[in-house]
C-alpha cells in the first residue's frame, strides 16, 4: 500500500495544550507523524509519496470560505495585536443566546466564532500544516480514484473534529470530509465514511448529516463519558434526505476488543447494504489500552484484527490517519491495521 505524506504537515508543532485546568504539554504533536512514518518504512509496506497541490476549491466544498480565510490569515493578525504567545487559545463562544453573525472583527472574537474548545492550540504555520494533511489526503483518495486498492494518508493534524466553520479536538481541515467530497466530485456516486478513532468525529457527521451520498459511520467513546460530549449519541441517524445515513456505535469506557467487535460487524453490514464506490477510513489509534487520553482496551494484537475486518470488506479503501496519542506504539499499531488489510 502507498504512504502519501509530507514533511510541511510537521510545522503545525503545538507545545502545550489546555487541559485538566492546566496548561499542559500537547499530544498531538510532530513526532506522531514521524514514528509512523519510520514503522511504514521499517516494515515495507510500500512507496512514501509527496502530496500534490490540490489547491482551495476541495476545501471550499467542505469549509466555510470565511473559516479558510480565518485560519490563513490568524497568524498575522495575532502579530499584528502585539501578542507575544507562540500559540493562540479561544475562550469566548457564541453558544445559546449569543449571535454567531456578525463574524466579529477582533481576533479574540474570530477565534471563538471558529473553534469549538479551548485544547486546539492555533500557531503561525499551523495552516501550512493543515493545507498539507489536506493535500495528503486527497492525494490519497486520488491514488484510490486511480485503481490502487488502498491508499494511506498519514495526515496529522487530524481532521474528523473539524466542521465546516470550526476547529477543535486537535482538527483544523476535515481531511475525510475532503476526501470523500472530492471521490463524490470525481465520479464516486456513493462513499462511506467509517470512523474508527476513539472520538466521536462531529465534524465529518455534521458536514454530511443531510446527505445520502456519504454514508457516515462512527464507532466511539460515549459521548455522554467522553470528548466531544456534544455528539455521537446514538439517536443520531440523519435529517431530511440523510437520514439514515448517519450511524453511531458509542461505547462505554473500558471496552475492548470482545466488545467492540459486535459494532464493528454492525458497521461492515451497513456498508455491504449501502454498496459505496470508495470507503474513507477515519483512522485513529487512540483505542489502545496504553492510550494517555483515552479508555479502551485494544491490545497492538487487536488492530491487526481492525485491519483484516476492514479488509474482507473488498471495497477499495482511502485510510486517513485521525488520532492515537501513545506515541511508542503509535507507528506499530497503525501498520498492524494496514498490513492485515492487504494480507485481507
Ligand atoms: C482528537 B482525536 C483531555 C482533553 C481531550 C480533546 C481530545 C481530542 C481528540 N483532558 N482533548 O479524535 O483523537
Ligand atoms: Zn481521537
Amino acid at each position: 500500500m502507498k504512504t502519501v505524506f509530507s514533511d510541511d504537515q510537521l510545522l503545525h508543532a503545538p507545545r502545550h495544550e489546555i487541559s485538566d485546568g492546566q496548561l499542559k504539554p500537547a499530544v498531538e504533536i510532530p513526532s506522531r507523524a514521524e514514528i509512523v512514518l519510520k514503522t511504514v518504512k521499517a516494515r515495507n509496506l510500500g512507496d512514501i509519496l509527496e502530496p500534490s497541490d490540490f489547491g482551495q476549491r476541495p476545501l471550499e466544498k467542505v469549509h466555510d470560505k470565511g473559516y479558510l480565510a480565518f485560519l490563513e490569515c490568524f497568524w498575522g493578525k495575532w502579530e499584528a495585536e502585539g501578542r507575544a504567545s507562540a500559540e493562540a487559545f479561544p475562550f469566548i463562544w457564541p453558544v445559546r443566546s449569543l449571535r454567531a453573525d456578525p463574524v466579529p472583527d477582533h481576533i479574540d472574537g474570530q477565534l471563538g466564532r471558529y473553534s469549538m474548545d479551548a485544547g486546539t492550540p492555533l500557531g503561525a504555520r499551523t495552516w501550512e500544516a493543515a493545507k498539507a494533511s489536506a493535500n495528503t489526503a486527497l492525494t490519497a483518495a486520488k491514488l484510490v480514484h486511480e485503481g490502487n486498492k488502498a491508499a494511506f494518508g498519514l495526515c496529522r493534524p487530524p481532521g474528523h473534529h473539524a466542521g465546516k466553520d470550526f476547529f477543535g479536538g486537535y482538527c483544523f481541515l476535515n481531511n475525510a470530509a475532503i476526501a470523500a467530497q472530492w471521490l463524490r466530485d470525481n465520479g464516486a456516486e456513493r462513499v462511506a465514511i467509517l470512523d474508527v478513532d476513539y472520538h466521536h468525529g462531529n465534524g465529518t457527521q455534521a458536514i454530511f448529516y443531510d446527505r445520502p451520498d456519504v454514508l457516515f459511520l462512527s464507532i466511539h467513546a460515549d459521548p455522554r463519558q467522553e470528548y466531544p460530549y456534544f455528539l455521537g449519541h446514538g439517536d443520531e441517524t440523519g435529517v431530511k434526505g440523510g437520514t439514515g445515513f448517519t450511524k453511531n456505535w458509542p461505547l462505554a469506557l473500558g471496552t475492548d476488543w470482545e466488545g467492540y467487535l459486535p459494532a464493528l460487524e454492525e458497521a461492515c453490514h451497513w456498508l455491504k447494504v449501502f454498496k459505496p464506490d470508495a470507503l474513507v477510513v477515519s483512522l485513529g489509534m487512540d483505542c489502545f489500552e496504553n492510550d494517555p487520553i483515552s479508555g479502551f482496551k485494544f491490545t497492538s494484537d487487536d488492530f491487526s484484527r481492525l485491519g483484516a475486518r476492514l479488509g474482507k470488506t473488498g471495497l477499495p479503501t482511502v485510510f486517513l490517519m485521525e488520532g492515537g496519542y501513545a506515541v511508542d506504539a503509535l507507528g506499530t499499531n497503525c501498520v498492524n491495521v494496514l498490513e492485515a488489510f492487504e494480507k485481507g
